[in-house]
């Protein structure tokens, strides 16, 4: 069975945080936190803390603004992190709300319903609660049938949904796959760490894919094989769990949010993922050089550089590469569905793409498509 990607949908939260306005409520509460501390850091106890700069995280990463759910609480210097009001259980769930925000819209550009899902994916990176299933959830709110399960591989968490749905479809599990990808980032990461507080943004991404002779929109693109690998490393981690209260842990202390060893992360992955790249295109039976679109995983415009770099040997611009991690920051699994939803309308039929996500792991997934 021949099977495609026949539309793509894009939530954008309403709220944006300019690095300007990140960076100055962080200074504001490290300020805060050195004259609470004054005479422990006076008495050579304690460091203070270190201020954040907008040409800092400008360099090092190419972000420049990110979109959050809420913005109320994140820039308060008396709290550093998102204020949400709490829901009914009657009530749709956030995750659930922007999910089918997203799944109405990628349904739309397919020409497909609800009804016509049989089959509904929910991967990000962490979850709103541990059950019911938020795939569950949504696959109600949209009208779908058949069945729903959630995933959670990080930042490959989208393309590892890829794959399943690729399979079920050609294993008649299912004929038309919902795949959504909500990643409300703002809730898990450490606002109140300079090394991190730039790095993510909120969005939810959506993907329908189904068999070539049920498609009828005129956007398709062909699924021409995918590859997934993984390999441990605790150079980016986050601790929570359901274990933590069993533990007597505190749930406020730093390993409960997402940590990372940035510079680490940098050197491993990036030769990791340009050689699953290429040996994906060469069991396929392409050169790197044939392939007209990257997509790739959006966490720093240096490491996309580079991993193009090993792969082409010459340096790539936007056309070949798209970035959209100045706009949206890191959106951990959505990053290169958000690449491929906003940067593919100008390719012709037969023009070949790789969608391809590395990160916490690690993990690495690759999609190669060519448009119908
Ligand atoms: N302002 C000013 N200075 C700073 C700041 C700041 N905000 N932050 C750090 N510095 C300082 C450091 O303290 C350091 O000082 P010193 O030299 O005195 O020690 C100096 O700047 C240099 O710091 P780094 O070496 O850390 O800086 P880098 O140039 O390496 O840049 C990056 C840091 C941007 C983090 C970079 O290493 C990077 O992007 N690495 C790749 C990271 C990556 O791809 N991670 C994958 C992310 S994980 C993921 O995508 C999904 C995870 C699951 C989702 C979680 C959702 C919440």
């Amino acid at each position: 069975t021949r099977v495609v990607i026949s539309g793509t949908g894009l939530y954008r939260p309403p709220h944006v945080i300019s690095n300007a306005e990140l960076v100055e409520a962080y200074n504001r509460y490290a300020e805060l936190q050195n004259e609470r501390h004054a005479d422990a850091i006076a008495a050579g106890e304690r460091q203070p803390m270190a201020s954040s700069s907008v040409e800092f995280i400008e360099k090092a990463s190419g972000i420049k603004q990110r979109y959050v759910l809420v913005k109320d609480g994140v820039l308060d210097p008396a709290r550093m992190y998102p204020r949400f009001e709490p829901r009914p259980d009657e009530q749709l769930s956030l995750m659930a709300e922007i999910a089918a925000d997203a799944a109405r819209q990628a349904l739309a550009a397919a020409g497909k319903t609800g009804a016509d899902v049989d089959m509904v994916l929910c991967a990000a990176s962490n979850m709103q609660r541990a059950y019911p299933a938020m795939a569950i959830e949504i696959q109600n709110a949209i009208g779908a049938g058949g069945y729903g399960f959630d995933m959670n591989v990080a930042c490959s968490s989208a393309t590892f949904a890829l794959e399943q749905a690729v399979n079920a479809v050609k294993s008649g599990s299912a004929r038309c796959v919902l795949v959504v990808n909500p990643e409300i980032t703002s809730a898990h990461i450490e606002w109140r760490d300079r090394d991190c507080h730039f790095i993510f943004g909120d969005v939810c991404t959506a993907l329908v894919v189904e068999a070539a002779d049920t498609a009828t929109s005129a956007d398709r693109w062909e699924v021409m094989g995918t590859k997934l690998a993984t390999k441990f490393s605790n150079a980016i981690r986050n601790n929570f769990g359901f274990m933590n209260s069993a533990e007597d842990a505190d749930p406020d202390a730093r390993d409960k949010k997402f940590r990372q060893e940035g510079r680490k992360v940098f050197k491993e992955v990036v030769p990791m993922a340009a050689a699953h790249i290429a040996s994906h295109l060469a069991a396929l039976g392409h050169e790197p050089t044939q392939v007209r679109r990257f997509w790739l995983h959006q966490a720093n415009v240096g490491m996309n550089q580079l991993v193009l770099k090993k792969l082409v040997d010459h340096e790539v611009g936007g056309d070949i590469a798209p970035l959209i991690l100045d706009e949206y920051a890191n959106t951990a699994s959505a990053g290169s569905i958000i690449a491929f939803h906003e940067h593919r309308a100008d390719l012709a039929a037969g023009h070949l793409g790789v969608i391809c996500s590395f990160g916490a792991g690690y993990s690495i997934g690759s999609i190669v498509v060519r448009k119908c």
